[in-house]
């Protein structure tokens, strides 16, 4: 359904802005409000979910008596990257899902603040040149493309392993001066500056599902790291980093915050946000070892 808004948008009046700021202070695009929209309508009389909790909305949303709650939570970027929509760069859906904590009825915030380690599944849909849904329940990661001859999602990846050491990095280099020397150093490193060791290609789309699926499938490493214009981070925990670090996992890469890993940190806010470090394991180990040791030296 949101694919299909999205593979119109130049058609029918869902570009620009929808004339609102969502919680996060950021302008709503019509999509994204179409694309919230349409999870909330999706799921709110399955019976399956007691809760929801949307970048999109500043509280949870809970399933109410006449619906049946259901033993589920659902926590979800209903259209992450929006700003990329009127471009036309590629954009998506991320999801992750939990069991739910409280006994019976309407789910709560409490239901929402689990550790990413407790995801039952999660996943995303990415709309780029094709519509492929991702996910995991915890037995391997899995990768559809949408036929749209059929309306049927059609398996095209079973169990993705991420490459251990990646082709690409990816991170939003016009914030160079913000960074801490640790990250400055790394983006050296890859930049093969003193030598070639950890040369890598750049790759920087600025649309989170994007930049992640690209590295997932032929490795790499995505950061958002803390800068002095964003203490804890642009992304956030609950609906961007720990799904991904859910998927991640489960594809033999790993995602922290540059110290804690994702799936451990425990949720104090719905919309909290979490520096993000995400993709092939030996990857990420390099970035953490060398913001770890050149951060320190910096500080003395
Ligand atoms: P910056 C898009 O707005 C988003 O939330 C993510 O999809 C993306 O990775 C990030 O922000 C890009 O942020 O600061 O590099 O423009």
């Amino acid at each position: 359904m949101i694919s299909g808004y999205v593979r119109r948008a130049g058609l029918v009046d869902v570009l620009g802005t929808y004339g609102r700021t969502n919680v996060q202070g950021e302008t709503q695009q019509k999509l994204d409000v179409i694309a919230n929209e349409t999870m909330k309508q999706a799921f709110m009389y399955t019976g399956r979910v007691c809760v929801m909790g949307t970048e999109e909305e500043a509280e949870p949303i809970p399933i109410p008596e006449q619906y049946n709650p259901g033993k589920y939570v659902l926590l979800h970027d209903p259209l992450d990257g929006s700003s990329n929509i009127d471009v036309n760069v590629s954009i998506g859906t991320i999801f992750s899902v939990y069991d739910r904590k409280t006994g019976s009825g309407p789910g709560t915030l409490e239901d929402c603040l689990q550790k990413g380690r407790d995801q039952v599944a999660a996943g995303y849909v990415i709309y780029g040149s094709s519509t492929v849904l991702v996910y995991t329940a915890g037995h391997g990661v899995h990768m559809f493309t949408l036929d749209p001859t059929i309306g049927e999602f059609r398996l095209c990846g079973h169990d993705i392993k991420t490459p251990a050491v990646g082709k690409y990095y990816s991170i939003n280099e016009s914030y160079y001066q913000r960074w801490s020397e640790g990250y400055r150093a790394v983006v050296r490193a890859f930049k093969g500056v003193e030598d070639s060791e950890h040369r890598k290609n750049a790759r920087y789309i600025g649309s989170l599902v994007a930049d992640f699926h690209r590295n997932l499938l032929a490795g790499g490493v995505f950061m958002y790291p803390a800068d002095s214009k964003a203490p804890k981070g642009k992304l956030r925990l609950l609906y961007e980093a720990a799904p991904l670090a859910f998927v991640a996992q489960q594809a033999g890469g790993v995602a922290s915050d540059g110290v804690t890993p994702i799936l451990d940190i425990q949720p104090t806010e719905l919309h909290q946000r979490t520096p993000l470090l995400i993709g092939s394991r030996e990857d990420v180990a390099f970035v953490e070892r060398t913001v770890a040791e050149v951060d320190a030296v910096a500080a003395t």
